[in-house]
């Protein structure tokens, strides 16, 4: 038995780290190359062609305002950002008197490393009166957003953020776009900024795609009243042949997506999210009155019909757990209850080793008595299964997975964005408390620092 001192003293993170070189390496049952030399391809590379020209150009002005919350461009939520699939998108961020600095994370946006956004991983925060310009090329049509991941449980939930969408070559004309970007500010639970409710001009017969961003800590739910629909994307990802759903509610992850596609009826349609915020399409079916959520709830793992997943998840070339629990100990010599990732504590956590072209499955387990988004960044994984029950569904590909206690999660993707890459909880305070791992391409090597003179506080 080892002294609590020691613990104590062992668990102190230094004044400064390389991320990568935090924690053990685990290959997954993968060859195993040589983890943390320095002769490799540095993150800060991993951008896009730095001759290609922008097709979407903004800047985006952060602003801490005298209440404490943080704004873009004067508002919460900021500019909706959008492109067209195959655009590069160029925002140039100008951080004006952040004084802990800030960054911007495109959330389910599998761009090049070094466009990540998150501080001490992929880039320097940036402090007042800097700026920093992000490139990427959007590969992927859908529902997305942007958020800083610097202190980000303190940003994002003072408001740094927004939504992104990026459209498909051919769009659909007919079809009317309503993003609806929830999140939950010291005055309550808001629509676009708005609480309550919030009504939209659509005539009967008009076809619309409600784009929900869930930004807040916990998990939400969307139901429709006075129509039928079908839940056409989920974190960006179109389902295969979604079904017709009536009464029924679909629950969006923190840091999740889905895409709601009704026809507005004679008499309007209504979205209610969680309860508190809702979108009246047209007329009000329910007169203005409380609209009560379904029993029942959509059920992805079986919903809409099976379809390729363009590689093989049977014979992965790595295996990973990413076992969640909870034991006392010390995270940077403060005592408690801390979150454990496979029994390690943050930052001793596995620093999950893979090489491009890899497939790769995760078997996530939560048996930690509390639930946790799991987030991550730069990749896709589609479910294969859950709690061993094989998904039979449309593929449900994700970057936000609700993983609630007692529930076994295996997700599989494909290696195909080198980088050092965020595997963390999306409850951010959750984060915070030492819920973060990394995903790692063998060759790459880290081009920043976390924490002192830096002052890169990611989470
Ligand atoms: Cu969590």
């Amino acid at each position: 038995m080892l002294p609590l001192g020691w613990f104590w003293q062992a668990s102190l993170l230094p004044d400064t780290y390389d991320m990568a070189a935090m924690g053990y390496p685990d290959w997954g049952g993968g060859p195993e190359g040589r983890h943390g030399h320095h002769d490799g391809v540095p993150v800060a590379s991993l951008t896009a062609d730095p001759d290609a020209p922008a097709d979407v150009r903004e800047t985006f002005t952060v602003r801490r305002e005298p209440d404490g919350g943080f704004t873009v461009n004067g508002t919460s939520p900021g500019p909706l950002l959008e492109a067209t699939v195959g655009d590069l998108v160029e925002v140039t961020l100008i951080n004006e008197n952040i004084t802990e600095g800030t960054t911007l994370h495109w959330h389910g946006v599998d761009v090049p490393n070094a466009a990540d956004g998150v501080a001490g991983v992929t880039q320097d925060a940036i402090g007042p009166g800097e700026e920093f310009v992000y490139r990427f090329v959007v590969e992927q049509p859908g529902t997305f957003w942007y958020h800083s991941h610097q202190l980000s449980h303190e940003q994002v939930r003072r408001g740094l953020l927004g939504g992104l969408v990026v459209y498909p070559s051919e769009r659909d004309p007919d079809e009317l776009q309503q993003v609806a970007v929830l999140h939950e500010y010291e005055a309550g639970p808001s629509l676009n900024g708005a609480a309550g409710v919030t009504t939209v001009d659509a005539e009967p017969g008009q076809r619309v795609r409600v784009r929900v961003v869930n930004t807040d800590n916990g998990e939400t739910r969307a139901w429709v009243t006075g129509a039928s629909y079908h839940v056409v994307a989920v974190d960006g990802t179109d389902l295969n042949d979604p079904g017709q759903v009536e009464d029924r509610s679909i629950s969006i992850p923190a840091g999740g997506r889905v895409d709601l596609g009704l026809v507005v009826p004679e008499s309007g349609a209504r979205v209610d999210f969680g309860g508190t915020t809702a979108l009246v399409l047209g007329g009000d079916p329910t007169d203005g009155g409380q609209a009560s959520p379904p029993m029942a709830e959509v059920d992805l793992l079986s919903y809409g019909e099976p379809s390729d997943l363009g590689f093989d998840p049977e014979r992965p070339d790595r295996h990973f757990d990413y076992r969640i629990g909870k034991r006392p100990g010390f995270l940077d010599g403060r005592p408690g209850m801390w979150w454990t990732i496979n029994g390690h504590l943050f930052p001793d956590v596995p620093m999950f080793m893979v090489e491009e072209g890899d497939v790769v499955v995760f078997e996530i387990e939560n048996n930690s008595d509390d639930a946790h988004p799991m987030h991550l960044h730069g990749h896709h994984a589609v479910v294969l299964s859950r709690n061993g029950e094989p998904a039979t569904g449309s593929p449900w590909w994700v970057d936000s997975l609700e993983v609630k206690t007692g529930e076994s999660f295996e997700i599989a993707f494909l290696a195909d964005n080198p980088g050092l890459w965020m595997d963390h909880c999306h409850n951010l305070p959750h984060a915070a408390e030492g819920l973060v791992a990394h995903l790692m391409y063998e060759g790459v090597t880290s081009s920043y620092r976390v924490g002192g003179g830096t002052a890169n506080t990611p989470e």
